[in-house]
């Protein structure tokens, strides 16, 4: 089994993560992980936070000469920012001050029930570990499952398809072809004219201290039929994909192939026609998003997510200061206007974790020529079928 746990504020010295279960043998380097970090930095309508960090990762264990052990891999990326919250962020109880307290919880964040739930008398103590920064943790280790994945061909992409209501009509079927152009641009978006339309809607957020939310597709390619299972709830790999993907902070709705979009069709248009080829079979559509029955059925996993507007505003919306329980306006922190490119890697890197997973339960290996193995008498297996 693989499983992963991070751990660190956002403001805190460091964001660590420890990731276990891979087999030894995969090649991994530190710049490689950092270019990943570095994709989910970037995005139009980011706040200063990411002018001061540049996140870098640190193995701290589980590589040696190159490659993976087969121990647990931990990863620590620092906050650069955290020489300036020293005091406010401090381990000693001398430095506790109540001027530095937040009482006034921002609608849509874990402020108000972080702090009923844990019976704290400061935001603060919620909405440090609350707060997307932890989102570079799961990119960092989303990007060793990637780099895992790849192994047997497994690829990701994601692009922007939504901010603000301004759709953009990119061609999902040219994703990988224009990958390259997606990746440069500004926003993830693969057309130029909705991107420019969304430029201008998230500088008009911001002159107005406003947040803007949005929707982004992740697209897995060259899966091979079988992986995740229908034969117990928890091991149906949609199921694992959608709270993969929704427990990413802001994540409010995760679809998969034609999703919501179902409810308008008819059964004999919803479903994908069965076709054999060169001794495979294939789907003629892919309306399922290349799962059915909680198992991947060969075709691309085609998913979408909805990021709502970030709950932080610079012009805030009415709250209740907790301490004195009187009607004011929310907290004002700094923070970005949109986020939906970043949304989009790290929701790669959960998949990826997810896919990585499901493959290590039914391949399973303790080095990457084993799990190898495994993978090509299967693929011979469906070969012969
Ligand atoms: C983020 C770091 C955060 C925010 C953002 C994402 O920095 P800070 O905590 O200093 O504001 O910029 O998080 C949020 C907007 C949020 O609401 O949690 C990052 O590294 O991605």
């Amino acid at each position: 089994m693989l499983r992963f746990m991070t751990a660190g504020e956002s403001h805190g010295k460091c964001l660590t993560s420890i990731l276990e279960g891979l087999p030894a043998g995969l090649k991994i380097t530190q710049e490689y992980i950092n270019s990943e970090l570095e994709r989910r930095q970037k995005g139009y309508g980011r706040g200063d936070r990411m002018k001061i960090e540049s996140d870098e990762a640190q193995i701290l264990s589980g590589v040696r000469w190159g490659k993976t052990t087969g121990t647990p891999i931990s990863l620590q990326i620092e906050n650069r920012d955290w020489k300036n919250w020293e005091k406010v962020m401090s381990l000693n109880q001398e430095d506790r001050s109540k001027n530095v307290f937040i009482t006034k919880p921002r609608p849509g964040h874990s402020d108000l029930p972080g702090v009923l739930k844990f019976n704290l008398e400061d935001v603060r103590d919620i909405k440090e570990r609350a707060s997307a920064r932890e989102t570079a943790s799961r990119v960092a280790v989303g990007s060793v499952c990637k780099k895992f994945l790849l192994e047997f061909g497994i690829k990701f992409f994601s692009v922007v398809e939504e901010i603000g209501g301004i759709v953009s009509m990119g061609k999902l079927s040219e994703i990988e072809k224009r990958y390259s152009a997606i990746e440069g641009s500004p926003l993830r978006c693969a057309d130029i004219n909705a991107e420019k339309k969304m430029i201008k809607l998230i500088d008009n957020a911001k002159s107005k201290g406003d947040t803007l939310g949005g929707k982004f597709k992740v697209v897995v390619k060259n899966l091979i039929p079988g992986l995740g299972n229908y034969i117990q709830w928890d091991k149906r790999l949609d199921g694992r994909l959608a709270l993969a993907l929704m427990s990413i902070q802001a994540v409010k709705g995760v679809e998969l192939g034609s999703g919501f979009g179902f409810s308008k069709l008819l059964g004999s248009q919803a479903h994908d026609e069965i076709g054999y080829s060169n001794k495979n079979f294939f789907h003629k559509t892919n309306n399922s998003g290349g799962i059915d029955g909680g198992m991947t059925n060969g075709e691309d996993i085609v998913l979408t997510a909805v990021m709502k507007p970030i709950p932080t505003l610079m012009k805030p919306l009415k709250s209740i200061d907790i301490a004195s329980k009187k009607i004011v306006k929310a907290e004002i922190v700094r923070s970005d206007v949109c986020a939906v490119p970043a949304c989009a890697v790290v929701a790669e890197s959960m998949a990826a974790f997810e896919i990585a997973n499901t493959l290590l339960e039914k391949f399973g290996g303790d080095s990457i020529p084993e799990t190898k193995t495994n993978f090509e008498n299967y693929k011979k297996q469906l070969r012969n079928f």
